[in-house]
């Protein structure tokens, strides 16, 4: 087990958020404290080893996706201590003040583990173009609960591509070249910047940003989870998503209702 000790980090500063702003991302160290990094490491074995229905296989037959990815989506529905953070006042006050909004709620959670082994990196993609909302703005939080760098699946972004709009859903199985839809723009030249944390350490990306992670070529597993804010009065653009099929949602009306509760805001009225 990692030791820590330090001093937990409550709130992003002014220059988080303006690095934020112009990048598209941002490192915030030491968002856990030591007894909730522990906790976290818990819950999310605990988590990872049922089987709910939400899971992506994890075992030896082990397709193209989980070799990127094991995947549980809605970690906080069957699990209580996942909820804690899912739901977390910190978290969710982060995302809030970067995304400059007046509320935020929960678009989903997702564990994301990088299985050691035959892993593969995750392919360069944006991620907005597969929520179905009308805007833009909604981010990740991407946490981890291991130390991370590039032998075993760190994060890489590029600069400012928030800005070159919503482009094309990219698979992350059998994944298309996500530069050939940006070629001879400022996108194309830009450098990727490589983050490597600690754990208990995030990143926060806007859901625009161009993001790729390494394979995981050590032998233990890459613990993450990602949960995914989007501002308060986020509309439905009436596309097909695992959480929102099934919800009623008409298309054009706001996001809301239990499975994507308000975690942050100025008033915290609506449910
Ligand atoms: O954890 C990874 O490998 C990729 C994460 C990612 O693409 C995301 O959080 O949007």
């Amino acid at each position: 087990m990692q030791a820590i000790n330090h001093e937990v980090t409550e709130r992003v500063t002014e220059e988080q958020i303006a690095f934020y702003r112009q990048n598209g991302f941002v490192q915030v160290d030491n968002v856990l404290t030591a007894d909730e990094l522990e906790e976290f490491r818990e819950y999310m074995e605990e988590s990872m080893s049922t089987s709910d229905g939400r899971s992506v296989k994890t075992g030896k037959d082990r397709g193209t996706y989980a070799k990127v990815l094991n995947q549980k989506v809605n970690s906080w529905r069957d699990h209580g201590g996942m909820a804690k953070f899912s739901f977390h006042a910190r978290f969710a006050q982060m995302a809030m003040d970067l995304m400059g909004a007046q509320g935020v709620r929960l678009f989903h959670d997702h564990i994301l583990w990088k299985m050691p082994g035959d892993s593969l990196p995750t392919p360069w993609h944006q991620d907005l173009v597969k929520w179905p909302m009308h805007e833009t703005g909604a981010l990740s939080l991407w946490l981890t609960a291991d130390d991370v760098d590039e032998s075993n699946g760190c994060m890489m972004f590029v600069p400012g591509s928030q800005r070159s709009g919503k482009l094309t859903n990219i698979s992350l199985s059998d994944p298309v070249d996500i530069f050939e839809f940006v070629k001879d723009t400022e996108f194309a030249k830009q450098k990727p910047v490589c983050v490597p944390l600690k754990a208990g350490s995030c990143t926060f990306h806007d859901g625009l940003t161009f993001h790729y992670a390494h394979a995981n070529t050590t032998d233990k597993p890459r613990r993450v989870l990602a949960n995914i804010y989007m501002a308060e009065g986020t509309t439905y653009n009436g596309k097909g998503h695992l959480v929102t099929n099934g919800q009623e949602l008409q298309e054009g009306e706001p996001i809301r209702g239990p499975l994507f509760p308000l975690l942050a805001g100025r008033a915290l009225k609506k449910s």
